[in-house]
């Protein structure tokens, strides 16, 4: 007799709580880590290579260039830890850098996803033999903690834009708890993305191939997997616009007709107008004046901004 996988039907306790509380305000939210489950992971990870979405490969050339210079500001022997490391792609620049430096070196990815933080050591383990990696699973909050239990000086990478998905306000609390988790003489690497044109903002967020459309709407298949919800996909539109006023790009998705979706699992009827929104995310855009500030109020000093030539993105280091 064939045996069947069995099916899931158990929504975490967080998820159904972020659901509840987004469906029932208005205008309808739902907070931007939703997206990161394996699906949207991996989309994740396909519009970071896209060519409309310029952070990361922007990111990247600024640790190429500036690799030297990063690690130099930073001082000697140091221990690299990066928050929400996902794949890590990207640090394997300043690994380098820092094995250029040093005969030895400790890596802490810190993130959420197992599958990536393999991936991870797996990848950084063959290119580096004199690199030991300890990953960290661990959400946000958990991922701070585990700052303090790291010896020795640390340089904390928060980079790809990450502080970008958070209100100002709770970036401020986010580097505030981070700083009290480290110790005089540790830096902070922070990567912000910088206010430009709409010309260049918007397709980053809304590409040709239409991958960030999927990785937005692959929030409500993710509603439908884990909370045994009923939404059509083709029944809303992906849509990604620029807040001046706010300097950030929000990505809603939009109902395209009057309708009805029943969440089963927790007991939940939502109702949609033509053309209400669902607000999914935002991501700032930030001026040198909004970096200051954040730094400021979390009592961080800034020592040094690295750029790119069109100065589209940022990478600071900022002192405990
Ligand atoms: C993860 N984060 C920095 C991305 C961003 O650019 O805000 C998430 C993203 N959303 C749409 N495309 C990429």
């Amino acid at each position: 007799m064939a045996t069947s996988k069995p099916l899931q039907f158990l929504a975490s306790d967080a998820t159904a709580l972020a659901v509840r509380r987004g469906f029932s305000a208005v205008p309808k939210w739902l907070p931007a880590w939703l997206f990161y489950d394996e699906v949207g992971s991996v989309l994740f990870e396909e519009i970071t290579r896209l060519p409309e979405y310029y952070p990361t490969r922007t990111e990247r050339a600024i640790f190429e260039a500036y690799a030297g210079e990063i690690l130099e500001a930073a001082g000697p022997s140091v221990t690299l830890v990066e928050l929400g490391a996902g794949t890590a792609t990207k640090t394997s620049v300043l690994i380098e850098e820092v094995l250029r430096r040093q005969t030895q070196a400790l890596f802490y990815p810190i993130d959420v996803s197992v599958s990536a933080l393999q991936e991870a050591a797996r990848q950084l383990g063959g290119q580096f033999p004199r690199l030991r990696v300890n990953p960290i699973v661990a959400d946000y909050t958990g991922g701070v903690e585990a700052l303090g239990r790291i010896s020795g000086r640390k340089l904390v990478l928060y980079i790809g834009s990450s502080i970008g998905n958070f209100e100002p306000d709770e970036s401020v609390r986010i580097l505030r708890r981070m700083k009290r988790s480290l110790r005089p003489g540790d830096a902070l690497l922070l990567g912000t993305d910088f206010a430009k044109s709409p010309k260049i903002l918007i397709p980053a967020y809304d590409d040709a191939e239409g991958v960030t459309a999927a990785f937005n709407k692959n929030i409500l298949a993710r509603l439908n997997r884990e909370m045994d919800a009923d939404f059509k996909l083709d029944a809303f539109r992906h849509i990604a616009l620029w807040n001046k006023r706010c300097s950030r790009i929000e990505m809603h998705l939009q109902s395209l007709s009057a309708q009805h979706v029943f969440l089963s699992m927790i007991d939940m009827d939502l109702s949609f107008t033509s053309g209400e929104r669902i607000h999914t995310e935002n991501s700032y855009k930030y001026t040198m004046p909004m970096v200051e500030t954040i730094l400021r109020e979390s009592r961080f000093c800034l020592e040094h901004t690295w750029c790119d030539r069109q100065k589209w993105f940022g990478v600071h280091l900022a002192r405990v």
